[in-house]
């Protein structure tokens, strides 16, 4: 169903939150989505119906409440074109990268010992990397960015080596919406056997993201920003991959058999998930993919550019203001306004029931090297409407006129 203004402001009906705060002009999706009834009621029926530890119990409740995480699990699976058991259920991104980034120095082949990073990273997909590079005396190195923001490819295939062992990169930049190559990207690092991991966060909500088809070798999301709750997401490694990684956190349910001495570790994906895991999490992650589904992920990206391409045009007619970003844009957008703090401008906004986020967006490092502090930040999704777009541009111009 592809998605226009009416339907957008329709979809806005399935979200307790806009009806409860009928005036909210949310636009900080990229921190966080808002959660729709189906994704809300999807945990209720779990606590009402089916509430039991799985893989434990031998009775029918907890064989209920496994079937339905597996079912979770290959629904995931399914919506990035992954195998069930290449889905490992974490907290959320940050996660994912930590606990790969603690085990994956035992597959780089030897000799090797750059990360390549680029230099719009999340500090979720930068400290991890540099906390293993301290621990292994390993090297960093950096992609850089254009003056038009985006990445700079012929500074990235230079530093794609024979030495590189990682290139860890974002889909879609959270701070500047830039949308990165990344089957190019993969392709470039496969040529000499480099490992990739895609930090997926701000693209597995908005747009078509087929594992299979970028190749890549790891990629991480979290549920919080696609409709699903708090405390759920997910490490996606290819099957020979994490068949030779090494688990990164042990006790009950990733095992096979234990003596007093050792432990034989449970196949993929238990191998991953030890202690009990967030089982309603992953039961309304897979509600969310399911209600996601049903509008189409390529809708949702089309109606999202829509939107950004309405709010560059307006924004740019707004005086004083500077936009970061250079038309290869997702559905987030930052800018400054001359003369005000962004965050000043952000509680402007809110004042108005406006929700933007403004600082460094987790990437303090790209701020430092662009100059400023921060910067406002607005980011879409697929309940936003062309109305939305209009009362942040009509505020945004009061404001700028107030601190001319
Ligand atoms: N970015 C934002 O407002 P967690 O917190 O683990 O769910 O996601 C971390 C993360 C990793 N990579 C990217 C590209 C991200 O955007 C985020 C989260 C939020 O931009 C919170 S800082």
């Amino acid at each position: 169903m592809e998605i226009n203004n009416e339907t957008a402001e329709k979809f806005k009906k399935d979200f307790p939150i806009f009806q409860n705060s009928k005036n909210l002009v949310y636009l900080d999706n990229a921190a966080t989505s808002q959660k729709p009834k189906s994704v809300i009621e999807a945990i209720k029926k779990f606590y009402e119906n089916s509430n039991a530890n799985i893989h434990r119990g031998i009775y029918k409740l907890s064989e209920r409440a496994t079937a339905e995480y597996g079912n979770a699990r290959e629904i995931v699976a399914k919506f990035i074109n992954a195998l069930p058991e290449e889905i490992i259920f974490t907290k959320n991104s940050t996660d994912s990268i930590n606990s790969l980034a603690y085990s994956i120095s035992s597959i780089i082949p030897y000799g090797r010992n750059e990360i390549l990073l680029t230099e719009m990273e999340h500090h979720s997909n930068l400290i991890p990397w540099q906390q293993l590079a301290k621990r292994e005396n390993m090297k960093l190195k950096f992609a850089k960015i254009k003056n038009d923001f985006t990445l700079d490819m012929s500074d990235l295939r230079e530093k794609l080596t024979d030495k590189t062992a990682i290139v860890a990169f974002s889909h879609i930049s959270n701070s500047l919406g830039i949308i990165n190559p990344v089957k190019e990207i993969v392709e470039l690092a496969k040529q000499k056997k480099i490992l990739t991991i895609v930090d997926a966060a701000q693209s597995v909500p908005h747009t078509k993201v087929d594992v299979k088809f970028l190749g890549c070798d790891f990629l991480v999301f979290s549920g919080h920003k696609m409709l699903a709750p708090f405390g759920i997401g997910v490490l996606y490694g290819k099957k020979e991959l994490l068949e030779r990684l090494p688990p990164f956190s042990f006790g009950g349910g990733m095992i096979k058999k234990v003596s007093y001495e050792n432990a034989e570790f449970a196949d993929l994906p238990e191998k991953f998930e030890a202690g009990t895991p967030n089982i309603e999490g992953a039961i309304a992650l897979s509600a969310s993919v399911n209600y996601i589904k049903e509008i189409g992920i390529n809708n949702i990206a089309v109606w999202e550019k829509k939107l950004a391409k309405y709010a560059l045009n307006k924004l740019m007619e707004i005086p004083g203001i500077k936009i970061y970003n250079s038309g290869n844009s997702s559905g987030i957008i930052s800018f400054n306004l001359d003369n005000v703090h962004p965050h000043d401008v952000a509680s402007l906004l809110d004042g108005q029931e406006i929700a933007v986020r403004a600082g460094h967006h987790c990437a303090m490092p790209l701020m430092k090297k662009l100059g400023i502090s921060g910067t406002i930040r607005i980011s879409f999704y697929f309940y936003n409407t062309f109305e939305d777009v209009d009362k942040l541009t009509e505020s945004l111009k009061k404001i700028a006129e107030k601190f001319k």
